[in-house]
């Protein structure tokens, strides 16, 4: 961060002095002055919060991964982060820690009743009580099968969220206080670690009772008072999700905004996206610092179509800033995990996608089929694709082939041996 100029050394001492000059001419006592206190606040506060922002599945919590060169936050297919996660800067690796804070009862009530009345529930909704909940439970269930499955409508997912809500409720209910919104440390939780941590956090019903995950992570990038802070797509099913990242980013608190475009993989901006980019505009704090980063831009390498309309988009949309970046947040982030990797651990399958592996397995009840194509992380099939189709290693210089009489897993082990 820059040094402030020597005449700003009291910079509080003298907007003080200004504003109480106001105060006392009456012409001027009027004036709002919460414009001048946010900035104050902003100019001699040590920490610089930058929000990522974007639709769900852009990739935010996966570019954040990558920047911090570990795997912090959740990502996934669908909707994956439900809660603000801030990141901030531990000393050392022993003094990394997590501090989990919890919604309200009032405030998950409030939720409760606004998903039934969206979803046409009309029992009496006491979540203290135990019949209650199983009935509410029930009626969503109800609802999903009509659908069709949890993701089919926006009925169902609504439906899903209540019953994680509930879940969540239940499950934590010795810690949910019934106005404040209640704080604990990890050792409270008896995590070890911020990955134990995050784990419990990335739980589905666990999310939709927190508020806020805030991780000290010792990472260089976040010395100087940067703070990232990652949040629930910007059309994430529950309402106050979705709000709760526009409301961050029209935050006097907010110093930078990192918008997460999916045009990579679409090639046109969704109505979210384009009111996500006025709203941050609107935001005085932010002025400049707002990069606009097209996330997945793997996919246009495969095609020439979606790449020319990324290209005319950036050169129609976004021709008056050169704050544009293209990036692939799986590639980057799984590409730099490997370099620590050998052929012992079969670069990485057997340590770094074990447990993703073990997932997908848990995911698809997939059993031992170890070598079943649903069980290749989604990394290794991006990676062979890249060497057979992306056009971008010279044949020349890399003389790789990628063979369909080998698993994906096979052809990426003997690739990069
Ligand atoms: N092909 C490709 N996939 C990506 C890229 N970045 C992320 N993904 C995948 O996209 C999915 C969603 O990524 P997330 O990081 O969870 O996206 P998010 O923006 O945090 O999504 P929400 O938390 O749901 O709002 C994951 O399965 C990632 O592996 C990329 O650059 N290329
Ligand atoms: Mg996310």
């Amino acid at each position: 961060m820059t040094q402030m100029p020597p005449q700003c050394n009291n910079l509080q001492e003298q907007v003080d002095t200004l504003l109480q000059l106001l105060r006392q001419e009456p012409s001027l006592r009027q004036q709002d002055i919460m414009a001048v206190q946010a900035s104050l606040k902003k100019a001699i506060s040590p920490e610089f919060e930058i929000v990522f922002a974007g639709a769900f599945s852009a990739g935010k919590s996966m570019l954040i991964n990558a920047l911090l060169e570990r795997e912090l936050l959740y990502s996934a297919e669908g909707h994956a982060t439900g809660t603000e996660c801030y990141i901030a800067y531990a000393e050392s690796a022993q003094k990394e820690r997590v501090v989990l804070t919890f919604l309200s009862e009032v405030e998950i009530r409030t939720q409760v009743y606004a998903l039934c009345e969206q979803l046409n529930l009309t029992t009496e909704i006491n979540i203290n009580h135990i019949d209650v909940v199983k009935i509410l439970s029930q009626g969503c269930l109800i609802i999903i099968e009509k659908e069709g499955g949890e993701n089919k409508s926006e009925l169902a997912k609504q439906a899903k969220a209540l019953i994680l809500l509930l879940e969540g409720f239940e499950a934590n209910r010795e810690r949910i206080q019934t106005v404040d919104n209640a704080t604990y440390s990890m050792e409270q939780f008896n995590f070890s670690n911020l990955k134990e941590a995050a784990s419990y956090a990335r739980r589905g019903s666990n999310s939709a009772v927190l508020k806020r995950v805030e991780y000290y992570c010792y990472h260089p990038l976040l010395k100087d008072g940067n703070i990232i802070i990652d949040t629930p797509g910007i059309d994430a099913p529950v309402k106050q999700d979705a709000e709760l990242t526009y409301d961050k980013i029209e935050s006097p608190d907010t110093s930078a905004v990192v918008c997460v475009l999916k045009a990579a993989s679409s090639g046109e901006m969704t109505t979210e996206e384009t009111e996500l980019m006025e709203k941050t505009r609107s935001n005085p704090g932010i002025r400049d610092r707002l990069f606009y980063i097209f996330n997945r831009i793997d996919e246009t390498w495969y095609n020439t179509q979606l790449r020319q309309r990324l290209e005319n988009l950036i050169n129609s949309d976004f021709r008056d800033t050169t704050r544009v970046y293209k990036t692939s947040g799986l590639l980057g982030f799984y590409g730099s995990l490997i370099r620590g990797t050998t052929g012992r651990d079969r670069f990485g399958l057997d340590t770094i996608f074990a447990e993703s592996r073990d997932r997908l397995d848990a995911d698809t009840n997939s059993g031992n089929n170890s070598e079943n194509s649903q069980d290749t992380p989604q990394f290794v099939n991006e990676f062979n694709r890249y060497c057979a189709n992306s056009g971008k290693l010279s044949a020349s210089q890399f003389r790789i082939s990628v063979n369909s009489y080998e698993t994906p897993n096979q052809n990426y082990v003997r690739i990069l041996a």
